[in-house]
């Protein structure tokens, strides 16, 4: 079964941190029912969902896709590359303890979730904003003891390795070329979006569904043609934060005890 970990908006998200977006207002009450729309899709393909309460001093808290690496063996907390997100982690790593043991990226590392797409034993990582040479190592020290390779991404223009790249099926990856070197992606077969939708490269693989951004019609229907289900999620609301549709929660795979 999958648990899909997400947190409220919070209502001080106007004060959130911003790189590419557009600087302007940003609609608290769209973006809460925006959000939960998404959470509902999450459900509808099967996922238990749980969510964790919005803070006031963390803007950016709903991102939780930032603050955790999820693998089956281990949960990584990060330190994120943006100092005002840091108090973010404890919440998610005390929930996630329930379900992993734990390892932490410690200063002067720093990492974001959103930099660390995971394909089988291959972990790629975007060497962004965020994500420092420290962070970077301290991942792969963790991770290379328990079976895992770790594969450097260079990126451009974007504030996250998985804005422009992330994993839609099995060797699967779904990319805007122009600001991932997909080179780096070997092995695997990349399908590249459409071109005028690169906020559809940000895509969450959740079950046998793939939730895709609305504005991405031709993407979808490009993953339809080759048979991927995929769902359409609005999000133009929290995109004014820079956030995508894998920011916004934590997947993993959890034991219920029920067989299928
Ligand atoms: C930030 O700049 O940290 C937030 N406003 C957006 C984080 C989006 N997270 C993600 O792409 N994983």
């Amino acid at each position: 079964m999958i648990l899909a970990i997400t947190r409220a908006v919070s209502p001080a998200i106007e004060r959130c941190e911003i790189t590419f977006a557009a600087p302007g207002p940003i609609d608290y009450q769209r973006a809460v029912s925006q959000h939960s729309a998404y959470e509902r899709a999450l459900r509808d393909a099967g996922c238990l969902h749980q969510r964790l309460p919005a803070a006031d001093q963390h803007p950016d808290g709903v991102f939780v896709e930032d603050a955790a690496i999820v693998l089956d063996e281990i949960a990584v907390i990060t330190r994120p590359g943006a100092a005002s997100r840091r108090g973010e982690v404890t919440s998610v790593a005390s929930l996630l303890s329930n379900y992993r043991p734990l390892a932490g990226i410690q200063n002067p590392g720093t990492l974001d979730g959103g930099d660390v797409l995971v394909s089988g034993k291959t972990v790629f990582v975007g060497r962004s904003g965020r994500s420092n040479a420290a962070g970077i190592r301290q991942l792969e020290n963790i991770i290379t003891p328990l079976g895992y390779r770790l594969c450097v991404v260079a990126i451009r223009d974007c504030l996250h390795l998985k804005s422009a790249a992330t994993l839609i099926g099995d060797g699967l990856i779904l990319a805007d070329e122009s600001r991932v070197d997909t080179r780096a992606f070997a092995g695997h077969q990349v399908i590249s979006v459409a071109a005028g939708e690169a906020d559809a490269a940000n895509a969450l693989r959740a079950g046998k569904r793939v939730l895709l951004n609305a504005s991405g019609e031709r993407t979808r229907e490009r993953l339809a043609a080759r048979g991927i289900e995929t769902v359409a999620v609005e999000n133009d609301e929290l995109a004014k934060a820079d956030g995508g549709l894998t920011c916004c929660s934590l997947l993993l795979e959890i034991d219920t005890g029920v067989k299928p």
